[in-house]
C-alpha cells in the first residue's frame, strides 16, 4: 500500500507562502485522491509490492491502455506529491549548500542562475504539470518541465527528480489566483535545501 508522506509541518505553517486552505485541499483531498486511486489501480494491474519508481518507469509492461493511463495519472500523482510535500520546510529557503550547491554550481553557473532557469521552465509549462531539478547516476543535474502528472520515470527520462515544483492551478490558485509567477518566486521560501541536498545523495 502506498501512502502518502507524512508532514512534518502543519497545514498553516507554510503561511504565508502557501495558504492553509490550500494545504487542507492538496495533501488532505487531492494527493489522498490520487494516492488512494493509485492503490486500486496497482492492486488491479497485479503490480502490489513494487515501487512507485518501478511502476511509473516500466508502464509499457501493462499492456490494457486504460488501465496503464491511469496507473501513470494516479501514479504520477502520488509520487510527484510525495517528492512536492517533503520538500517544504516552514524554516525553508535560503541557498543549499555542500555536495548539492557545488552541483548546482557546477551545472547551471550559481544558485540564481538555477532558480532562474526552473522558474522559466515552471513559467512555461502550458497548463497544468510540474518543473524538475533532477541528477543522472554520476550526480549530474538538470531541469525540465512535463505536463499533467508525468515526471521523468513515467516518460523514461534516465533521471531521478530531486526537487520539484507543482504548477498545477490547486497548488496556488486560492491565494495567488491567475499570477503563477508571484507563487513560483514566493515558492523557494518554503524549500528546504537539506532535504533536496538528500535526495540528491541518495540518488
Ligand atoms: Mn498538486
Amino acid at each position: 500500500m502506498f501512502e502518502q508522506v507524512k508532514l512534518e509541518y502543519g497545514f498553516g505553517d507554510l503561511e504565508p507562502t502557501i495558504d492553509t486552505t490550500t494545504m487542507e485541499t492538496h495533501y488532505g483531498k487531492h494527493h489522498a485522491a490520487y494516492t488512494a486511486a493509485f492503490n486500486k489501480f496497482v492492486e488491479e494491474a497485479g503490480l502490489s509490492g513494487k515501487t512507485a519508481e518501478e511502476i511509473l518507469g516500466n508502464l509499457d509492461s501493462v499492456s490494457d491502455t486504460a488501465l496503464r493511463n491511469s496507473l501513470r495519472n494516479q501514479g504520477g500523482g502520488y509520487y510527484n506529491h510525495n517528492l512536492y510535500f517533503a520538500e517544504l520546510s516552514p524554516q525553508g529557503g535560503g541557498a543549499p549548500t555542500g555536495e548539492l550547491a557545488a552541483a548546482i554550481d557546477a551545472a547551471f553557473g550559481s544558485f540564481d542562475a538555477f532558480k532562474e532557469k526552473i522558474s522559466a521552465l515552471a513559467l512555461g509549462q502550458f497548463g497544468s504539470g510540474w518543473a524538475w531539478l533532477c541528477t543522472d547516476a554520476a550526480g549530474k543535474l538538470s531541469v525540465c518541465n512535463t505536463g499533467n502528472q508525468d515526471n521523468p520515470y513515467s516518460l523514461g527520462m534516465g533521471v531521478t527528480p530531486i526537487f520539484a515544483i507543482d504548477v498545477w492551478e490547486h497548488a496556488y490558485y486560492l491565494k495567488y489566483k491567475n499570477v503563477r509567477a508571484d507563487y513560483v518566486k514566493a515558492f523557494f521560501d518554503v524549500v528546504d535545501w537539506n532535504k533536496v541536498a538528500a535526495n540528491y545523495k541518495n540518488r
